[in-house]
């Protein structure tokens, strides 16, 4: 007869097993082959910029996609990426620049988040402790937050910043996604190892459901995210 304890312990194996299945995937899976997972972009555009919790639009229940991740980590370039606009998010050489929960709207279907970067040194104190609370309540309180992004620069090991976020979406029972930013920098083989790297640290987190090399240049695992955020924001 089996104990609840050693039940539970299986269920767990079990749900890590699945997990780690879904994160990998088959080796000919060619998904640019597969017109279903193209998104057509007819309509983006921005539609507030937040510095308190009560900015947060109200008056909508779209799904929503948000984007997380140290500063100059490419939040911006990869939502004007998704939505193949050059200029939608302000794209910047200066860390630091997004400075507000901004808001785009997508198709009048969905909608994009783009938080403000943490970890940017010449920040003050007590801007760096506002953003921090506005993305922390953001993140916990938002209903119609469907799916996080997580950046992280490919080519370094995950900060304790980025841990900490990690955890932080655990804790919020959070669905996310690790995009490893900036692809186009390093070797296919290093891009890989960090991606196993990433892989391991997340092993026992519920609430990953994939970690994604991607390039904001060449765009080449576009259809990959499209194809996550439709299932996840069922569009
Ligand atoms: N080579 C390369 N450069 C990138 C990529 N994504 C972003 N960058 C560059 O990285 C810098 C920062 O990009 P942003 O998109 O502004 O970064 P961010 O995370 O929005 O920055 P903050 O708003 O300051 O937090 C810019 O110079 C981008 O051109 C990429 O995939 N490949
Ligand atoms: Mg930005």
């Amino acid at each position: 007869m089996l104990t609840v304890e050693f039940k539970r312990l299986q269920w767990q194996q079990q749900r890590v097993f699945q997990h780690n299945a879904l994160k990998t995937q088959h080796p000919t899976f060619n998904i640019q082959h597969y017109p279903q997972f193209v998104m057509h972009i007819h309509d983006a555009q921005f539609l507030i910029g937040a510095t308190k919790p009560e900015h947060f639009p109200k008056e909508t229940t779209l799904p929503e996609v948000a984007f997380i991740g140290r500063s100059n980590v490419g939040k911006s370039s990869l939502i004007n990426s998704i939505v193949r606009r050059k200029n939608l998010a302000h794209v910047s050489g200066t860390p630091g620049k997004t400075q507000q929960i901004n808001f785009f709207g997508v198709n009048h279907q969905w909608m994009l988040v783009d938080c403000p970067g943490f970890g940017y040194a010449k920040v003050s104190q007590t801007d760096r402790k506002a953003w921090r609370g506005l993305t922390h309540n953001y993140l916990n309180e938002r209903e119609q937050l469907r799916l996080v992004c997580q950046l992280v620069d490919i080519r370094h090991d995950p900060s304790n910043l980025d841990l900490s976020m990690i955890e932080e979406l655990e804790l919020a029972a959070r669905r996310y996604v690790i995009v490893l930013t900036k692809k186009d920098k390093i070797s296919p083989t290093a891009a890989e190892e960090r991606k196993a790297q990433l892989a391991e640290v997340t092993q026992l987190c519920f609430g990953c459901i994939d970690i994604l090399p991607y390039s904001a240049i060449t765009n080449d695992t576009r259809e990959n995210l499209w194809a996550i955020l439709k299932r996840e924001c069922a569009l």
